[in-house]
């Protein structure tokens, strides 16, 4: 294991350390306090358990928390050297013990006249060069001066990607559907599920189609073949492989495997390796969203991931919203026993933001062990999920509401929509208001009784109400705006690995899984019954394939 390292410094097992300690007797403390009882005892704790910053109005009254337990959270943060370890992350420290890499999401966005140095360099001046590149690609295509090879405008762009290749892409096109041109066509292709490309290319001419394969390793199975697919695609109706040049380029880190594929390095828009696949989309990886949103509202996501990356780096814990982010999520997490988190935002341009967070923070923080390679004795990541209100109210808010598990929610709104319709923003926000106050205050059975519901109705329509939720609320669903509530998520998924003491930026949990199908895929395609030595489950559902299909 790599030593002298800020990641590794003597850190005591997280649960024998004193502000764990202190945290557990606070907890059987004020656990059982009803939030009804907060609120009466403070008449101003709704606005004083409030944080503005970075553009983000944070609203973590209706938390079962008061001031004491933000004061114990914050030094468990302390305590476990996360100040420095934000440091180590800003100043290309290689805090990726396992894949000795750095973590340089933040310096995707670092303004021109930063430094950040990685083994003697200053990377700052290669983003902003990349960067220069693709606004003036994006811009061509924008003013419909890039032409296919029959001379024809291209008018879809297709990105082939998957996982950190694919999620902030989709997830960001969809946020700011509403800032592009539409006369441009927007698609991706993820599955390496046939139906998944079918679709993409549904309606879409050869001749007015670029592909943009982006692949930070461009090796990836799925994404070779749906890449191959598109090549034979294109070239089955363009009939030319010098079309190649005119209808695909790459996002890699790895130029010999781009050339390889027969796409031009001219047209290729790199990165580094200290850009980790799921906190990519600041990176080349975002091309696809620089050509729907324009270089100038790219370069806005880029300042407002920033502004936040900037708060995260200097504001006190207490007042830091990534980190008060983090913290509560393991307090519900390691000290109520809470399993999930659900993302609500009241933002139907948000709709793929749940899909995206799921990667973000379940592939950073889903380990079993620490750095230092000890099981861990307390819970990691919580499950995310989550759709766009008001829909989710109408499905599995109910649970929330009335179930048997605890599910703290993030609502994310906005208070100018996107679309003026009518009364239909006021709808919506009166929604999502109303929502955080029924969980957190419910409905007595008292209450019920005064308005005169039947005795026996009134279990049934009693709600206990200790639902736990943050309001995140944000003036306008920008780019910056975007940005600032990536980079927020980003730095609160880091708080919490860091508190757990575990590793964030490695994915080895999805290996196995690719290892065993490499080796079924032959079997799958042999001329003759293959020798099977799986389990006898895995060899009959072989067997079953291979006759019916
Ligand atoms: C993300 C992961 C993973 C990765 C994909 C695609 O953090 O590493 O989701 O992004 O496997 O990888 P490539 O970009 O190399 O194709």
């Amino acid at each position: 294991m790599p030593t002298n390292n800020t990641m590794t410094e003597s850190i005591k097992p997280l649960k024998t350390m004193t502000e764990w300690k202190l945290l557990e007797v606070h907890h059987e403390k004020i656990a059982r306090r009803p939030l009804r009882d907060f609120f009466a005892a403070d008449p101003e704790r709704g606005e004083k358990l409030a944080i503005e910053a970075a553009g983000v109005y944070f609203d973590y009254s209706k938390h079962r928390v008061s001031e004491e337990t933000i004061k114990l959270l914050a030094d468990l943060a302390e305590a476990s050297g996360l100040r420095e370890k934000i440091e180590a992350m800003f100043t290309g420290e290689k805090i990726n013990l396992t894949e000795g890499r750095a973590v340089l999401h933040t310096a995707l966005r670092a303004p021109k006249n930063a430094a950040v140095v990685v083994d003697g360099e200053n990377v700052v001046p290669h983003v902003h060069a990349v960067l220069e590149r693709m606004a003036a690609f994006a811009d061509k295509l924008r003013a419909a001066q890039w032409k296919g090879h029959t001379g024809k405008t291209i008018k879809n762009i297709v990105n082939i990607g998957i996982g950190g290749s694919d999620l902030g892409p989709v997830m960001a096109y969809e946020a700011l559907k509403n800032y592009s041109p539409r006369w441009l066509t927007f698609r991706f292709v993820s599955n390496v599920d046939g139906t998944d490309f079918a679709e993409a290319v549904q309606g879409l001419d050869p001749e007015e189609t670029l592909f943009i394969v982006a692949s930070k390793t461009f090796t990836t199975q799925e994404t070779m073949a749906n890449a191959e697919t598109a090549r034979d695609w294109a070239l089955k109706a363009l009939k030319d492989k010098a079309a190649i040049a005119r209808h695909f380029v790459a996002v890699s880190t790895n130029a010999a495997k781009v050339e390889d594929f027969g796409i031009d390095t001219a047209n290729m828009f790199g990165f580094w390796d200290w850009v980790g696949g799921r906190y990519s989309m600041c990176s080349a990886i975002g091309l696809s969203t620089m050509i729907a949103i324009g270089p100038d509202n790219f370069r806005q996501l880029l300042a407002g991931a920033h502004e936040m990356d900037e708060h995260y780096r200097t504001a006190p814990f207490e007042r830091n919203i990534p980190a008060l982010m983090g913290l509560l999520g393991i307090w519900y997490n390691n000290f109520f026993g809470a399993q999930s988190v659900a993302v609500l935002p009241y933002e139907q341009y948000l709709k793929r933001f749940p899909a995206y967070l799921q990667q973000l923070a379940m592939e950073s923080n889903g380990k079993r062990v620490t750095l230092d390679g000890r099981p861990v004795d307390y819970q990691t990541s919580q499950i995310y999920w989550g759709e766009p209100g008001t829909n989710g109210q109408h499905s599995f808010y109910q649970l929330i509401h009335q179930g048997t598990k605890l599910i703290p929610c993030d609502f994310i709104a906005f208070s100018r929509p996107a679309h003026k319709l009518g009364r239909h923003h006021d709808l919506l926000m009166a929604n999502v208001f109303a929502q955080a106050e029924a969980l957190a205050f419910g409905k007595t059975a008292e209450e019920l009784k005064a308005e005169g519901v039947k005795d026996w109705l009134i279990p049934h329509k009693t709600f206990e109400g200790d639902r736990p939720s943050t309001t995140i609320l944000l003036d306008e669903l920008t780019p910056a705006a975007l940005g600032r509530l990536v980079a927020l998520y980003e730095h609160a998924v880091f708080t919490q690995g860091m508190i757990w003491q575990i590793g964030p930026f490695d994915q080895w949990g999805v290996e196995l899984g690719k290892v065993l199908a490499g080796r079924i895929v032959p079997e799958l395609e042999a001329k003759t019954e293959p020798d099977l030595k799986h389990d006898s489950s895995t060899n009959a559902l072989i067997r079953r394939y291979r006759e019916r299909r």
